[in-house]
């Protein structure tokens, strides 16, 4: 006979350790409502994987609200605007000068996990790590139960509702019927090869992006001393392909000829590619599991929102718990899936865009090229399309409505 799994209980069990689930379950926990999370990797290898870079104010607004605003207030990098580069010039658009004063702040996504990390276990909350064969159970219902593996034995944690934090390839999205949910796709016919470096930023603009005949470019930065860059590449390109030379001589060549000289380079710390995906699961809620950032939609980078999205999201599913448990109410929980929907395609539409705008598509070589650059010429000199831009850069309000057809 096997042994019965040991059991534990919890208001929400959060799947997943990523910047979605920490930040929910620190909100959470600053509203006094009980949370464990639920992850499959180490620690180690969660604060390994080096990802995204920009913050919108919002994010950082709510990093302050959830107690961990200390670190990214003293290293964040406050930026004003952003760079366009295209046909060999360089365009500024002043983001806050458009937006009524609005930041973004360059901060990497593995500092915004350690804050929360590290504010989790000061707090003496509980975090699994390392546990396998996470399943879920019951959640049609309001009687959930989350199971998985760990040190040998299989453990059971029963709650009111399950918050599925797991990113795209997580189990929570993978365990609802199919016919209870619909998926929207693209699949760009391309990567992107991002270094890191220990060398000074190239332009103190948040980040550059450029639009060349050899394909994209984007330069960004984690400090002072520290720098992210980009170059478009073959999808099935792999990191071994690329040495260092290779990928500086290239980024190089998208750049514009004085940022192209005053380039530091120096040995990469990290190197990886990764492949650009748009995607959506609707609704975002199953009974009492809802789905929150990568596990329930992708952008392809381009546009800076995928880590913004999951803030949002979790801002919106915090504000539903806490509606429920302090206020009795379940308007939050019964809005959330379309409130959230509505800020996803909003952000999937832009990083569409700026994705369509920036890059070179292989079917659509001269012609194509050419629309582009009118597109930029035009964004560039009219306000009303750079505000547009802008405005979707710093991000669009949390309340800005509940989106099309409602
Ligand atoms: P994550 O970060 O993928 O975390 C999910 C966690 O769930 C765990 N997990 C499981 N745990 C238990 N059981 C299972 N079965 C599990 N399956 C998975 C995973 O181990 C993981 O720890 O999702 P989350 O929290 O939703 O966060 C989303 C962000 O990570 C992502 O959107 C951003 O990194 C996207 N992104 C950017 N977003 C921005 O806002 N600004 C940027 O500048 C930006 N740049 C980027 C990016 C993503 C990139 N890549 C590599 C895709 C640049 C790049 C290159
Ligand atoms: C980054 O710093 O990694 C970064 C910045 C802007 C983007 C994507 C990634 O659009």
């Amino acid at each position: 006979m096997s042994t019965p799994p040991q059991s534990q209980r919890t208001q929400v069990a959060i799947i997943g350790a990523g910047p979605a689930g920490l930040l929910l379950g620190q909100l959470l926990y600053t509203a006094g409502i009980d949370a464990v999370i639920i992850e499959r990797q180490s620690p180690e290898y969660v604060l390994g994987r080096i990802r995204a870079g920009i913050l919108e104010q919002i994010t950082v607004d709510l990093l302050q609200e959830a107690g961990v605003g200390q670190r990214v207030a003293h290293e964040g990098t406050v930026h004003h605007s952003i760079e366009l580069v295209f046909a060999n010039t360089r365009h500024p658009i002043d983001v806050t000068g458009l937006t009524q004063g609005k930041v973004v702040t360059a901060y990497g996504q593995t500092e915004v996990t350690r804050d929360l990390m590290e504010a989790r276990q000061a707090a003496g909350l509980l975090s699994v790590y390392e546990a396998a064969n996470v399943q879920l159970h019951g959640f049609e219902g309001d009687r959930p139960r989350v199971t998985y593996e760990k040190d040998g034995r299989t453990h059971a944690l029963d709650c009111d509702f399950i918050a599925g934090c797991d990113g795209f390839h997580g189990i929570c999205r993978a365990s609802v019927p199919p016919g209870a949910i619909r998926e929207y796709e693209k699949v760009y016919p391309f990567g992107w090869l991002g270094i890191l470096a220990d060398v000074p930023p190239v332009s103190p603009h948040a980040v550059v992006y450029a639009n060349s005949e050899r394909g994209f470019a984007l330069c960004s930065m984690r400090s002072l001393t520290r720098s992210r860059y980009y170059v478009q590449c073959p999808i099935d390109d792999k990191v071994s392909d690329w040495s260092d030379e290779r990928f500086w001589d290239e980024l190089r060549r998208r750049l514009d000829p004085d940022l192209a000289e005053r380039i530091a380079v120096g040995p990469s710390i990290e190197k990886s590619i990764a492949p650009l995906r748009s995607f959506v699961a609707e609704p975002m809620r199953f009974g009492s599991m809802f789905l929150a950032g990568d596990a329930a939609h992708i952008v392809p980078p381009t546009g800076a929102k995928g880590l913004n999205l999951a803030a949002s999201d979790v801002k919106y599913l915090s504000n539903a718990f806490i509606e429920h448990y302090h206020e009795k109410s379940e308007a939050g929980i019964d809005h959330y899936s379309q409130q959230a929907l509505a800020r996803v395609w909003r952000a999937e539409r832009f990083s569409w865009w700026l994705t369509s705008l920036m890059h070179r598509f292989p079917d659509t070589a001269g012609f194509g090229q050419k629309i582009q650059e009118a597109e930029l010429d035009y964004l560039v000199r009219s306000e009303s399309m750079s505000r547009s831009l802008a405005e979707n850069y710093v991000g669009l309000p949390l309340d800005f409505g509940m989106g099309a057809g409602t």
